[in-house]
């Protein structure tokens, strides 16, 4: 196998521009007294930002732009007040947007042609009225009061949006839990947000199966009321028409509730300032106990505004698509609001990629003109197995910027993606962020009318008005081409205010690595700089996963294995994996009695299903050992176990309690490779 890191050095000179953007060349050099005269003081970075924020709606105009007087909860923005339900709607129609499609959603059947059998085309008034009616039946039927906030459990269907919408009107919040997550993660989840109201679909189309949802909500609900926690409304949005169980006092029908409710209802808009906030995510972390990143609502707005501009140099005439799934950060920020406060036309999919057949994209992308896309490099590579001819069947000489997300891209990928997605001409970035990040933190710029050269793999440079380095175990700057700690420099718009209830943890997960050298924010992740200035990010540094994108925390994985009766100890690490980037590798210590089979293997599994969810359950490779490699002062040694799976060398051992463990390690690996 290549080294990862050499194989990227390769491309530190692979220099590309597309054709088209000859004559638009950034000299790097240029390009970085450019940025660095933006952050060169903080009068320049204030009045950089300000820049920006100048361009979105806002009910009253900020006095400060950026409040840094109790670090590490900077404020942007103070003084000034707006509302995503407003920037998203109510402007875009101001701004002569009304009967503009603002979101084309395509349900996943095909008929037996392969053609859709449900297109919706939602223009932005349509969001408008359909959010209005939602902010209504909640306010006035369910009560919902500014602040509350509600969870959502549902699919890719335009609901969703509306909901979103519905509660930023009324200055409420959501707490969106992705529809892979089992009942028990959602119940954690609707526990700590302490939402009384849940929202959900009966099912959903996936990969021409009907994927029930409305059960899992129910199991979620029963686990909260034996914690002592009640929900009182689960709204159900009719999706798939199967059969659910129903509980008469508690749920009710989406249809139902706006049966009476004209389409001319309109709710006031509730202006929110610097220190509300706009919603909460769960994030997985490095302990069993999910987070919730909080953001905020005005800096939010202006870092999707800006990365809308700058990163997909969005225009009135584009066709955007996003793939992700909207429970996650990728599609609450660029499906939904980024998009839509900036009048774009956003595509939502309901389905699976490869429904009815792996030509979906493609055929979606040629039927609606797709001009810029947004994929994570898990699917790429699934893709690229294809015959190309799959793809360029269709026309795609539509898109013009096509970036990735989620995790590393490799230069094959990266290659593959820019010749048949990109047809030799497109802009092609790895974008980096993070759910903390609240939106893109680095790329290439085509929107500001120059781009520097493209390289395979690169993660391109922070944008501009943000700094990042790259740094060793004391703080210090490692040098272009070394392996280091990624961190962000300076504060910025889009961060995340605090971790929900939480503002010890978020001090310490985010800001305790370097405090000794001052607030810089710690992102997790493994990064090298090249010399040019360009980001290679390399991976996550901490023990969370990242399973075809998807962010898994392996404190999660081994907590949930350990609640099942036949297991003592668990330990997960990730296992590189051609497709899916990473999968969750388990090694399990089965309590006496217990003998290691392949029927326990299944049973682990299902377990795992049950309470992690498919995207974890998939995937997640289980084997056993009697005893796990452990510190003497009894921590699990789950680097030692990586490198058995990667085939390393195991570096220092002199803190491990018996070598015995790492044989059987190593033994246990064979059987599941
Ligand atoms: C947006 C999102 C965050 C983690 C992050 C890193 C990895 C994301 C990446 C990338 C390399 C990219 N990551 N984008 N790694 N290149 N372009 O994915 O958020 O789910 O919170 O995950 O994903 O490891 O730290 P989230």
């Amino acid at each position: 196998m290549t080294d990862p890191i050499e194989n990227l050095k390769k491309e530190f000179e692979n220099y590309i521009v597309p054709p088209s953007w000859k004559d638009r060349v950034w000299e790097i050099e240029d390009f970085r007294k450019f940025r660095e005269d933006i952050l060169k003081d903080r009068e320049s970075l204030e009045k950089w930002w300000e820049k920006w924020a100048n361009e979105i709606f806002w009910f009253k105009k900020w006095d400060k732009v950026l409040d840094d007087s109790n670090p590490p909860f900077y404020r942007w923005f103070i003084g000034g007040e707006t509302n995503l339900a407003y920037l998203c709607a109510d402007w875009q129609i101001e701004q002569g947007r009304k009967n503009k499609v603002a979101i084309i959603w395509e349900g996943e059947p095909v008929d037996e042609k392969g053609e859709p059998l449900e297109v919706r085309k939602i223009t932005y008034y349509d969001l408008y009225r359909e959010s209005n009616r939602i902010a209504y039946m909640l306010k006035e039927k369910l009560g919902v009061k500014k602040d509350e906030i509600l969870t959502f459990y549902m699919p890719m269907i335009p609901e969703l949006p509306f909901y979103m919408l519905a509660v930023q009107r009324l200055g409420a919040k959501h707490s969106i839990v992705f529809s892979g997550f089992s009942a028990e993660a959602l119940a954690i989840r609707i526990m700590d947000a302490g939402a009384r109201i849940v929202v959900t679909s009966d099912g959903v189309y996936r990969r021409g199966k009907v994927v029930p949802l409305k059960p899992i909500v129910d199991e979620a609900v029963k686990i909260c009321e034996r914690e002592g926690h009640k929900v009182e409304k689960v709204i159900v949005v009719k999706r798939a028409g199967n059969e659910i169980s129903w509980y008469e006092d508690r749920d009710v029908w989406h249809d139902e509730l706006l049966e009476d409710i004209s389409g001319n209802v309109e709710v006031e808009c509730v202006p929110l300032g610097s220190e509300d906030f706009s919603f909460i995510l769960y994030t997985s972390g490095t302990t069993g106990r999910p987070k919730g990143a909080q953001h905020s609502v005005g800096g939010y707005a202006v870092h999707l505004y800006a990365t809308m501009k700058m990163i997909w140099d969005i225009q009135d005439d584009d066709i955007y698509w996003c793939t992700a799934d909207i429970g996650w950060i990728t599609g609450h920020s660029y499906i939904v609001y980024g998009p839509l406060m900036t009048g774009a036309t956003s595509i939502m999919y309901e389905g699976a990629p490869n429904y009815p057949d792996i030509g979906r994209w493609a055929a979606m992308i040629e039927r609606y003109g797709v001009t810029i896309f947004y994929t994570a490099p898990t699917a790429i590579r699934m893709l690229m197995r294809e015959p190309e001819e799959t793809f360029t069947k269709y026309d795609l000489s539509t898109l013009r910027i096509v970036n990735s997300v989620g995790e590393p891209i490799n230069p094959e990928a990266w290659n593959w993606y820019y010749k048949v997605f990109g047809h030799n001409d497109a802009v092609v970035t790895s974008t980096w962020w993070m759910t903390e990040t609240g939106g893109i933190i680095t790329g290439h710029f085509p929107g500001l009318g120059k781009i520097t050269p493209l390289k395979p793999g690169t993660n391109g440079f922070p944008i501009p008005g943000i700094n990042v380095a790259v740094f060793d175990d004391d703080g210090n700057p490692v040098e272009p081409g070394k392996r280091g700690y990624y961190v962000i420099t300076n504060p910025w718009p889009g961060m995340l205010m605090t971790l929900f209830k939480d503002p010890e943890r978020y001090i310490d997960v985010y800001f305790g690595k370097y405090k000794s050298k001052g607030w810089y924010y710690y992102t997790g992740d493994f990064a090298m700089l090249d010399p040019d200035g360009y980001v290679w990010v390399l991976g996550r540094a901490d023990d969370i996963l990242k399973v075809a994108g998807h962010r898994i925390g392996t404190a999660e994985v081994e907590s949930a294995l350990v609640s099942h009766s036949a297991v003592a100890e668990a330990a997960c690490v990730g296992k590189s994996d051609e497709i899916k980037g990473e999968v969750p590798l388990i090694y399990v210590v089965l309590k006496k009695g217990y003998e290691p089979s392949d029927e326990m293997v299944s049973e682990l599994k299902k377990h795992l299903r049950s309470t992690m969810g498919p995207v974890v359950a998939s995937d997640a490779l289980i084997t056993f050992v009697d005893t796990l490699p452990k510190t003497r002062s009894g921590k699990i040694m789950r680097r030692l176990l990586r490198a058995v799976a990667e085939g390393k060398d195991l570096g220092d051992i002199t803190t491990l309690e018996s070598d015995v463990a790492v044989e059987e390690a190593k033994k246990a690996y064979e059987i599941v490779k």
